[in-house]
């Protein structure tokens, strides 16, 4: 929390003022390059409320958000001061400028758009504190406190109530202007800005997303099923459970689908905030060289990226699946490698997984030698269930 001076409760500025205060706010927050800007009350989000104890009934919440939903929907938990809540919205590219393609024996993954570039939190974080410092000259006793992603509330409730846009059967916040790709953020401020207009919008008699998502994840317009989605499984440590393993195709982390097949974003990129400009070999990296990938290498190309903040290990087992995925005969040694040598069980055990999938003599070769020399039970069990895939259903 950024407290400059000592809180002043009541502000002596009349409707005038403050209008005119907003006014400079939205200006100043254009010049610092926000797309854009809302703002809301502080009242407690009551039928958010409702809606995460349900989803927390049901299961569906994926353990990344907040536990505690009463701090998560009532804002002056968080600030007892607050009076008003300032919404943000970067935009970030939708395409990649001459994207290197797959090709056989040298396939690629992907990343998902949230992850190319910079990672969006420092970018918004940074432009939020710019915003804190405009705020606190103007305003002296003012009292405010950012949140990105990693705050306890909502970012999308707090956008969709500030007017930035509205949400969407994919759960997504849509913006007219730049579709919904946008990363959001959001500050409690101590001062009473006036609140603007939620969107009137909606997505009609589509159900796009809810048809193209791959695991089903979407299991009622606006309701997603966290355990069942890509962008989340693309993140787990340990093993992916068997009847998502080919669904995850090549995606090496998070998942777009539901964004890309929306009309709601067709014909929209921008590519104006040039932090979130890919690295194509980062964003769409070779496969194989990912298996065997060090520490320090993966900082140096991943570690500025959103999507690194797992680790390297779910990237590099997404990566086995991907090759799995384009049925990669050149990946059988280097697979063999990861089922003899990695450390880590969940490394060998997909690998296991992927080279039954891959098939071929060799592929089953080197099964049957990893079966007598592997100590670890969950590895092994792949390998049996590789094993029997090949015999019997392959
Ligand atoms: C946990 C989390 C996830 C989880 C769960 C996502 C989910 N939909 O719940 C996982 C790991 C799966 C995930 C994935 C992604 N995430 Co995420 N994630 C979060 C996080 C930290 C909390 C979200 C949360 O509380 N979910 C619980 C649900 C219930 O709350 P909510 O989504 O905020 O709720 C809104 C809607 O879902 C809807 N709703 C909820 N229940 C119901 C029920 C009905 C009946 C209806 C009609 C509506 C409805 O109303 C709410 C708003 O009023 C937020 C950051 C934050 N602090 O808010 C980022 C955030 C939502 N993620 C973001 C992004 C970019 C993604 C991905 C696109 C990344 C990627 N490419 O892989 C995917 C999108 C997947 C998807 N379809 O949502 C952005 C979204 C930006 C935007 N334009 O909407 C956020 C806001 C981060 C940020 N600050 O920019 N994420
Ligand atoms: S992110 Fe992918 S898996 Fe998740 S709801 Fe969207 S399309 Fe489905
Ligand atoms: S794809 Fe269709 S249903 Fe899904 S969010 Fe976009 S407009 Fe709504």
């Amino acid at each position: 929390m950024n407290k400059q001076l000592e809180p002043h409760q009541d502000f002596t500025y009349d409707s005038k003022a403050i209008a005119k205060l907003k006014e400079e706010v939205i200006h100043f927050s254009h010049s610092i390059g926000i797309d854009k800007i809302g703002f809301a009350s502080a009242d407690p989000f009551l039928a958010l409320k409702e809606r995460l104890y349900g989803h927390r009934e049901k299961g569906y919440e994926s353990g990344f958000e907040e536990k505690d939903i009463e701090k998560r929907t009532h804002p002056e938990l968080s600030m007892p001061e607050v009076k008003s809540i300032i919404a943000i919205a970067l935009a970030y590219p939708s395409r990649m400028e001459a994207p290197p393609k797959s090709e056989k024996g040298a396939y690629r993954g992907i990343m998902a758009r949230a992850a190319w570039g910079d990672d969006y939190h420092t970018v918004l974080r940074d432009k939020l504190k710019q915003l804190e410092v405009f705020l606190h000259e103007k305003i002296p006793g003012i009292i405010t406190e950012s949140m990105v992603d990693t705050g306890v509330l909502s970012d999308r409730a707090v956008a969709e109530r500030s007017g930035l846009g509205w949400v969407g059967k994919n759960t997504s916040l849509i913006t007219p202007e730049f579709g919904s790709w946008v990363y959001l953020g959001e500050m409690l401020t101590s001062f009473p800005f006036s609140p603007d207009t939620p969107v009137e919008e909606g997505c009609g008699d589509c159900t796009l997303c809810i048809d193209s998502c791959p695991t089903g994840a979407i299991v009622q317009g606006g309701q997603l099923d966290s355990h069942r989605c890509v962008a989340f499984l693309t993140q787990l440590k340990d093993y992916i459970p068997d009847k998502y393993r080919e669904a995850i195709g090549n995606r090496l982390y998070g998942c777009d689908t539901c964004q890309q097949v929306c009309p709601k974003n067709r014909k929209i990129n921008f590519t104006h905030q040039t932090e979130f400009i890919p690295d194509p070999e980062s964003a769409k990296p070779l496969l194989k060289p990912l298996l065997s990938i060090s520490k320090k290498e993966f900082a140096s190309r991943f570690g500025r990226s959103s999507g690194s903040w797992r680790g390297k290990k779910p990237i590099q087992r997404n990566a086995i699946l991907a090759l799995a995925f384009f049925k990669d005969k050149t990946a059988v040694e280097p697979l063999a490698d990861v089922l003899q040598h990695d450390t880590r069980p969940v490394m060998r055990g997909t690998a296991a997984w992927a080279l039954s999938r891959i098939g071929g003599e060799e592929a089953q070769k080197v099964l049957k030698n990893a079966k007598n020399a592997e100590k670890d039970g969950t590895v092994r069990n792949e390998i049996e269930k590789g094993l029997f895939f090949m015999e019997n259903v392959e």
